[in-house]
């Protein structure tokens, strides 16, 4: 049996490897895996305790949102608030950011966005749910306080990214810019263990994920692909949290769309703490995320902490083919493909 690598150890193995690290980003983290282990011991007996049901609250998008939701922001948001290493947040739960006073002399360069808790409609039935972080150097003065322009970063300038699915079992996923690695939590030791080393998405798979209900409401382009997908007999899995549905495509490869509708006619899934971490993992596991105007997710400059966007994401060789497939279709939409 090979020796266990916990998460702390691999992220202190990379921090050492990194001849200009800081210790920074290893300690913010290691408080995000903190973060995620309280977070898992709730999500696991939601069950049992009374934080299901609707907290009757919405968020700064308008959606309703669930207990667990709640208590997952307050423990992402206490942990990070004890690290040192963060100077300011911006959750989908919150509708401004949160900048974060400096515990000593100290001045964090990192701000972290996140979701703390996806797919929360799965929450009360007990189908898996994850929290999505993103995590950038701020751009403001570290003397002063963080402002908006502090979170509104390109994916392309994100330091780490990753997500963590509470499923089966619950694993942790991310990425510093050098390949993705992937930690299950064994709970009888209550450590993440390297589990996933060097994640690589395969160059096409059997599966394609969108939500078939809204078939009529996408454009018809969007459509038209939708039908390839299935004339090319692909098998549709929608889970509804976007965590789990990519990380199956990340594992057995695959294509995810979540295009524009007339109900989010700019996409309903968020830029910064959905789409750009979970573009970051995928494409440094060698795959690719645009949104339905065909350019890359991680080169949208965002204008607003929840702005939404279109994503299409997944396998390269099946993302590059609906771009071909949608460029061909809408230059001339009477050509059958
Ligand atoms: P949430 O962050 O409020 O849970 O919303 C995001 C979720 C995604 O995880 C999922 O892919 C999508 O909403 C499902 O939306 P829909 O039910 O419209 O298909
Ligand atoms: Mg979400």
């Amino acid at each position: 049996m090979s020796r266990i690598v916990t998460l702390d150890e691999f992220i202190i193995r990379s921090e050492k490897a990194n001849v200009d690290a800081t210790g920074e980003l290893t300690g913010l983290l290691r408080d995000i895996g903190v973060a995620a282990k309280i977070v898992n011991r709730e999500v696991n007996k939601a069950g049992l305790v009374n934080i299901l049901g609707v907290d009757g609250a919405s968020n700064a998008s308008g959606d309703e949102v669930q207990k667990l939701d709640m208590y997952a922001n307050d423990k992402l948001i206490e942990c990070l608030q004890n690290s040192g290493e963060c100077c300011g947040i911006a959750s989908e739960e919150n509708e401004s950011f949160l900048p974060i006073k400096a515990l000593s002399t100290k001045n964090a360069k990192y701000v972290v966005l996140f979701d703390p808790l996806d797919g929360s409609s799965n929450i009360d039935v007990n189908v898996s749910v994850g929290t999505i972080f993103s995590i950038c150097r701020r751009k403001s003065n570290v003397k002063k306080s963080v402002d908006l322009k502090d979170f509104l970063h390109k994916g392309v300038e994100q330091v780490a990214a990753g997500y963590v699915i509470y499923g089966t079992s619950t694993i942790m996923v991310y990425t510093t810019g050098n390949g993705v690695n992937g930690f299950t939590l064994d709970p009888s030791i209550g450590e993440f263990c390297l589990s996933h080393r060097d994640i690589k998405i395969p160059a096409r798979g059997q599966y394609y994920s969108v939500n078939q209900g809204y078939y009529l409401k996408f454009d018809l382009e969007m459509r038209r692909y939708i039908d390839y997908c299935s004339d090319l007999n692909l098998r549709l899995r929608y889970i509804g949290s976007m965590v789990s549905d990519i990380h199956r495509i990340l594992f057995q490869g695959g294509i995810f769309l979540y295009p524009n509708t007339r109900k989010y006619p700019h996409g309903k899934l968020r830029l910064l703490y959905e789409c750009n971490p979970l573009a970051f993992v995928v494409e440094q596991a060698g795959g690719k995320a645009i949104n339905t105007k065909l350019e890359r997710i991680m080169e949208m400059q965002p204008v607003e902490l929840h702005q939404r966007t279109a994503i299409v994401i997944g396998s390269p060789d099946m993302v590059d083919e609906m771009k071909e497939f949608v460029e061909r279709y809408s230059a001339s939409p009477s050509q059958q493909f």
